[in-house]
């Protein structure tokens, strides 16, 4: 009988849909590059709490206001699953809050981008969270176990932060003309930056090859790109927006719309620590770890004390 290898009974598994659970082989590889995405995927859920942390005090009514509560909440909650997701695989928590502080471990690129009225909270609900469910589906069928069973509860509270993002942009477009400005103002502004959340275009994409191979990811950030701008221009029609790309246009052979050249200039540039809020980002997380560390302490000596009793 043929013998086979644990790198070939791995693939096996993957190829035919079986889950791979935390105590199982897999390859140093495969374990890396899920540390490293659910670790920056975490890091994103948590530093998006800021752009729209910043609107709690001031948003219009108190409905707007417990609604983004509670999805600011949702997202700390997001980042909790998947921090513990990625504990899985042989890190600590420490060690991942480290990679982001010392800026080694990235997040997503869209955080760093301020949220200067009420309509761009509006506009994350509507695209960076759209953007955001059409790249998760996918993650919901990740062969990694844990990670897969954390996305299913992510996707179900990302599409009521979709919908409240666009029915908070429907009231706006049958507002008053300043309202309608406002939000016009905020697609300009928030559509190029969720188009680029998709990542490099495949060509660049260094990491899909193998992320494809594992079934780690399922479908190219290309393909998912073209999938979130053919599913939102219909959604910008109803709203009376226009998306600021004067080459998108429907494109009958392809049947897709065709949008214009993204400026990936600007998108590395941010990815590498130079966007317009990239040091203000860091420095909240920074001091709101360093201001934590009390509680941290006061929760290790309770745990210590609650262990000896118990001894
Ligand atoms: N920003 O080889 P590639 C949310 C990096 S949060 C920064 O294609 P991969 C939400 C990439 O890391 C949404 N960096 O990479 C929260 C790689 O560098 P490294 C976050 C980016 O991993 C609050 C390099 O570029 N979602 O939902 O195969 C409020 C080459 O890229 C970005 C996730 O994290 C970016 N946009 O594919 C509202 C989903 N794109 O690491 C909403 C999970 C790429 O080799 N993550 N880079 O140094 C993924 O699905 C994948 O990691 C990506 C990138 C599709 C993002």
């Amino acid at each position: 009988m043929a013998q086979h290898t644990s790198e070939e009974i791995f693939q096996q598994k993957v190829d035919n849909e079986i889950k791979i659970e935390a105590r199982e082989w897999m390859p140093d590889e495969y374990r890396k590059t899920l540390i490293r995405q659910i670790s920056q995927h975490a890091h994103s859920e948590v530093v998006g709490m800021l752009p729209e942390g910043n609107w709690i005090t001031r948003a219009p009514n108190l409905r707007r206001k417990l609604i983004l509560i509670a999805k600011v909440q949702d997202e700390a909650g997001h980042g909790l699953y998947l921090y513990s997701a990625a504990e899985t695989l042989g890190i600590t928590r420490d060690e991942m809050y480290e990679q982001l502080h010392t800026g080694k471990a990235k997040y997503s690129s869209i955080f760093n981008y301020p949220t200067l009225t009420w309509a761009d909270i509006g506009a994350i609900g509507w695209l960076v969270d759209g953007a955001a469910i059409m790249n998760q589906v996918m993650l919901c069928r990740t062969s990694y176990g844990p990670y897969a069973r954390a996305m299913v509860r992510i996707c179900k509270e990302e599409s009521f932060h979709q919908r409240q993002g666009y029915e908070s942009l429907l009231a706006l477009s049958k507002g008053s003309d300043e309202q309608r400005a406002m939000l016009q103002d905020a697609v300009n502004r928030w559509w190029w930056p969720s188009i680029m959340m998709f990542g490099p275009s495949d060509a660049e994409s260094t990491n899909s090859e193998k992320s494809m191979l594992w079934k780690i990811k399922r479908q190219s950030n290309d393909d998912l790109r073209q999938r979130f701008v053919d599913a939102t221009v219909d959604q910008a029609r109803i709203l009376g927006v226009t998306l600021p790309d004067p080459d998108l246009k429907w494109n009958e052979e392809r049947g897709h719309y065709d949008f214009g050249v993204i400026n990936w200039d600007e998108f590395w540039n941010v990815v590498k620590g130079n966007g317009p809020c990239n040091k203000q980002r860091m420095n909240a997380r920074v001091k709101a770890w360093n201001e934590g560390a009390w509680v941290r302490e006061a929760a290790m000596v309770f745990a210590d004390k609650r262990r000896q009793k118990v001894a």
